[in-house]
């Protein structure tokens, strides 16, 4: 038996798994739901969006969590959760985005989410927006580009607070909001092809975004001040390739672009050095007074999402693979199937530095390993034996450990995808990430039937012991 005495981590720390509307739910035209970004993107970021929604897009179906919500929720909190984040369909509650009255039959099936979770004792930590902005506002305004956008998000958001305010303590605004100028149509709903858009118009949705966040952190407080708002970055460690001063340099200049984003979400203002790359570009934001003031509005917590760090130079490139940004390889890490490479030391360097910086309770709301899983029966059961799975979370656990005994404020960790899900960047479902297999190929054929893997009964065991069986 463990010894369940020695942990770092904390009493009450929050466990669980997190996914995206877009990612499980299917039902794309049901219940009202209108068409988002997502419903025309059936490659993920790896292709050009196409003209409408085709039959081939598996996130159409996706795991069909719409329908089978219960049993999903049954099977997390047989794990032990004590958290489940998940995103709102932006196009279920709001079908165009810009009505001025929700669809109800969108909410009513948030709410029997929430009851769910409420039966099981699961603590819901919701993101407002997570890639999926109506295909609407994407088409009709070239999405964040317009300041109108700004308002629709706020009239969303406001539905929400007042309908499940008093139910979810944990809200994020938006899904790794520092990847806008990355993916600027997943992202940021921007439809104007990447060729065509300019830096000044990506800058500019930028700012609306921010400026977004902020009016609606300062709506939670007032609507349910009891919430607690979150903002949401993709972070990313960032070394440099050799020890020369100009790849320190590299380095920071890499760091703050998309740092940026923590620090205007924490500190309530732009800092200088964005201020000098904005002049440099000769970018000027429309920035108005009202902005300025919005932007106060600072968040209660900051999350992340950690999938693996990069290098950086500044001498030639060898960019490799990664989470929406890539970046320059590190020769000294392995890559997972995918060309990510594994770096748990990471995950302790980023928890250390969001912290030393930012000052605010960190959230890791997405980590995890996307790998092909095979199917096989073990004693008449059908399973996964994801060995490699258990043995990268466990090692990215122990870091977070170890950053919890550097005294950063962690108040939780949810594994990305937790039952098997669309992958975002390509689409597939053979890009795996759960502790539940789910019966659907890349062909979309498959029952959709839930198996546990070996990973279901490993991560049971850390939640019930609150990390004490990390393996060190
Ligand atoms: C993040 C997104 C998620 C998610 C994850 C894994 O960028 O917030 O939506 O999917 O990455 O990425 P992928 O699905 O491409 O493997």
């Amino acid at each position: 038996m463990t010894d369940t005495t020695v942990t770092p981590f904390p009493t009450g720390f929050l466990w669980g798994g997190a996914t995206a509307a877009n990612q499980v739910e299917g039902a794309f035209d049901e219940g009202g739901k209108g068409l988002s970004v997502q419903d025309v993107m059936p490659r993920g970021i790896v292709a050009p969006r196409t003209a409408e929604p085709t039959p081939d897009n598996l996130k159409h179906e996706a795991i069909d969590f719409y329908h089978r919500y219960a049993e999903d929720i049954a099977l997390f909190a047989e794990m032990g959760f004590s958290v489940y984040r998940f995103s709102i369909a932006w196009s279920r509650i709001f079908p165009n985005g810009d009505e001025t009255e929700p669809n109800e039959e969108g909410l009513a099936f948030y709410d029997r989410v929430l009851d769910e979770l409420e039966k099981h004792g699961i603590e819901p930590l919701v993101t407002i927006s997570h890639y999926e902005t109506p295909l609407h506002l994407a088409e009709t305004y070239d999405g964040w580009v317009s300041r109108d956008l700004i308002g629709f998000y706020e009239r969303y958001a406001r539905v929400l607070l007042e309908r499940y305010g008093s139910r979810v303590t944990y809200w994020l605004t938006f899904n790794e909001i520092n990847s806008l100028l990355h993916a600027p149509f997943m992202s940021g709903g921007i439809n104007t092809p990447r060729e065509e858009l300019g830096e000044q118009a990506l800058y500019q949705a930028m700012h609306h975004e921010l400026v977004a966040s902020a009016r609606v952190t300062r709506l939670a407080h007032e609507i349910a001040p009891q919430a607690r708002i979150g903002c949401m970055v993709l972070s990313m460690p960032i070394y440099p390739l050799t020890a020369s001063p100009d790849d320190a340099l590299a380095v920071m200049a890499s760091d703050h672009a998309n740092l940026v984003y923590g620090d205007v979400h924490t500190r309530g203002h732009y800092p200088g050095y964005f201020l000098r790359t904005l002049r440099e570009k000769g970018i000027e934001l429309d920035i108005t007074d009202q902005d300025r003031d919005d932007l106060t509005n600072t968040v209660d917590f900051v999350s992340f999402s950690y999938y693996m760090s990069i290098a950086e130079t500044a001498g030639e490139r060898e960019v490799g693979e990664g989470n929406i940004m890539g970046g320059v390889e590190n020769p000294t890490l392995d890559k997972s199937e995918w060309g990510w490479a594994i770096d748990p030391v990471g995950l302790r360097l980023v928890l250390n530095q969001f912290w030393d910086r930012w000052q605010k309770p960190l959230f890791i709301v997405e980590n995890g390993l996307g790998a092909r899983d095979e199917l096989v029966e073990v004693d008449g059961v059908k399973t996964v034996v994801d060995d490699y799975r258990i043995s990268y979370l466990n090692d990215h656990l122990v870091q977070v450990g170890e950053a919890v005994l550097d005294g950063v404020e962690v108040l939780g960790y949810t594994a990305w995808g937790c039952i098997d899900i669309v992958s975002a960047s390509t689409a597939q479902l053979s890009k795996r990430y759960g502790f539940i297999y789910v019966d659907r190929n890349d062909d979309g054929s498959g029952s959709l039937a839930r198996h546990r893997k070996k990973s279901f009964d490993w991560y049971s065991e850390v939640i019930r012991t609150n990390g004490a069986s990390l393996a060190r």
